[in-house]
């Protein structure tokens, strides 16, 4: 038995159909994306790779790379993967904290990635976004038989590094269960079949792009138009051979940007689903009178993958995440307290479910902080649930900023600005960005006499941490708000800085 392996990749050994089709129309039929995930499964085991161990990817999204995520599954391993964008810096820290046996990097990174692989003892390997490298090398001269590794529900799938409020990255712990479970209820839900054909264009680094979008196809024997990126030309010239979409709000923005995106090239589409950041009620509006298609919108995190979905027929109500899906028990609390609130009151969203992961990785004490007693894990944002059921998100508890689907943790990027020379100290708030939603932005206070740049700052980040945690915008002030214990008002910055990119355009 492996949960896993067995519902999502076996059913593929027998498929001669193309289940990945590139954007250059060239397939990837079922059998073959098997026999590729045993050559690889193979591979992984001749490096050493056992049960339990972790198997870390940063590459660029191919077919090769999603065929890693199925090899490591077989292989018994915990799968890994690493947005492109994180800096050496930052997969130092994730490699030295996951010690994965094998690692996979792009050939461009291979001179940064091999010297941190070879101080904590990782076999490397390469793969480039045209699939080719030393992991296709190597995995080619292997058997495509490959007997799948024994794995129980509660045993690890993968680890996915999500940062905090402490500004410290921890890996977030998911099970075969986990994420099997929620590929059912999601797949159930919202009605794909093997005659689907999702338009991915997300990333498979993190939840949504990989534990939604590729976990559900492969279940229900879909087909996937795999993307390397959401580039808008391309995705307008293959949505005619989708069927379904899913993405955040940015890609959805970036379709009403654009006049060509019309009711005659959606006519033939089933579903288009968001999710990871807010979709604003006028976005949804906007899209249903261009296309007459209600965006269904859901949420989730990393560590519980999805909880909450709009339905499928009935109301999909604007502004909602929708209701809790089968299985997953959403309540309202006191964020300090943790007290059960009324319904209709305004409070933190607590979840529990068995798509909530197992923990954050050797952070026993900080995973303890984020569920109560009664294993009710606190999501930090804050909701409200109405009398039909419906769950809104009206903020978040922590201090988080979500840049076109991607987490920025404030304390992060401050730590890292106000170690700089001159600097006193510094803010990081979320301004409203008509493409990403939210955009980063730094209030940086001098030292005094220091003679600092904004641009300069920006630059200087960009060694440490990810483009996307870098600011947009620095503001240097002279002081920074705060109330009457001392406490920065993050609050009035985000209302002194709101107006300073451009109005959204829907
Ligand atoms: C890219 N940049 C970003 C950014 N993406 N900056 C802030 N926020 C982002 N999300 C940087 C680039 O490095 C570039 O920097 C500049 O901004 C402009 O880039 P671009 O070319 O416009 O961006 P693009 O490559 O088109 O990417 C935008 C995007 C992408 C929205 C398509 O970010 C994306 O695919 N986001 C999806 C994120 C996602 O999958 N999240 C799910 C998390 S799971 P420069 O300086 O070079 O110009 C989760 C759970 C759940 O949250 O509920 O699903
Ligand atoms: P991540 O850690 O990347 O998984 O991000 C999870 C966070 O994204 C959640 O805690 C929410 O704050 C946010 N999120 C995800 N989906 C939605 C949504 N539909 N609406 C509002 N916020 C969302």
């Amino acid at each position: 038995m492996n949960p896993l392996a067995d519902a999502l990749v076996q059913p593929l050994a027998g498929r001669e159909d193309a289940v990945l089709i590139r954007p250059n129309g060239s397939t990837v039929t079922g059998v073959e994306l098997h026999n590729r995930s045993g050559k690889i499964a193979n591979l992984l085991v001749e490096a050493g790779v056992k049960p339990g161990h972790r198997v870390a990817m940063q590459a660029t999204k191919s077919i090769e790379a999603l065929t890693l995520y199925l090899a490591s599954i077989r292989a018994g391993a915990l799968f890994l993967p690493l947005n492109t964008a994180y800096t050496a810096a930052e997969l130092e820290y994730f490699l030295g904290d996951a010690e994965p046996i094998v690692a996979i990097c792009d050939p461009k990174d291979q001179a940064v990635l091999g010297s941190i692989a070879q101080a904590n003892g990782v076999t490397l390997f390469t793969l480039a976004a045209d699939g080719s490298g030393s992991l296709t090398d190597s995995a080619a001269g292997q058997a495509a038989d490959f007997k799948n590794a024994e794995r129980g529900p509660d045993d690890l799938a993968a680890i996915l590094y999500t940062s905090g409020t402490t500004g410290c990255s921890k890996g977030a712990m998911l099970s075969h269960d986990n994420l099997l479970s929620n590929a059912e209820s999601l797949s159930e839900a919202w009605r794909f079949t093997e005659k689907d054909m999702l338009l991915h264009a997300l990333p498979i680094f993190h939840a949504h792009g990989l534990f939604v979008a590729v976990n559900v196809l492969l279940r229900v024997g879909g087909k996937m138009i795999f993307m390397p990126r959401f580039d808008l030309e391309s995705v307008l010239a293959r949505l005619p051979k989708a069927t379904s979409m899913m993405g955040v709000p940015t890609f959805y923005t970036r379709l009403l940007g654009d006049e060509r995106f019309d009711r005659h090239l959606t006519a033939h589409m089933r579903l288009f689903i968001s999710g990871s950041a807010p979709l604003l009620a006028e976005t949804h509006h906007a899209f249903e009178a261009r296309n007459g298609h209600r965006i269904l919108e859901r949420y989730g995190m990393t560590e519980t993958t999805m909880s909450t979905s709009n339905p499928y027929d009935g109301e999909r109500r604007a502004g909602t995440v929708g209701m809790p899906l089968p299985r997953v028990e959403a309540r309202i609390a006191n964020a300090e307290t943790g007290e059960a609130l009324p319904q209709g009151d305004v409070g933190v969203l607590e979840v529990r479910a068995p798509n909530v992961f197992k923990g954050y990785w050797r952070m026993p004490e900080k995973t303890a902080e984020e569920f109560r007693e009664d294993g009710f894990l606190i999501t930090g944002d804050i909701a409200r649930i109405d009398e039909d059921g419906y769950v809104t998100i009206v903020g978040r508890a922590k201090d988080l900023v979500i840049s076109g689907g991607y987490n920025v943790y404030p304390k992060e990027v401050e730590i890292e600005i106000d170690d700089m020379d001159g600097v006193l100290e510094s803010a990081v708030i979320g301004g409203p960005h008509p493409d990403f939603g939210e955009a980063v932005v730094a209030v940086v206070v001098p030292e005094a006499g220091a003679d600092l740049d904004g641009e300069a700052i920006k630059l200087s980040l960009q060694d440490k941490l990810a483009k996307f945690k870098c600011p947009k915008a620095v503001f240097l002030v002279e002081e920074l708000p705060r109330n009457t214990m001392g406490k920065v008002q993050k609050n009035v910055l985000r209302d002194d800085y709101a107006a300073h990119f451009a109005p959204a355009k829907t």
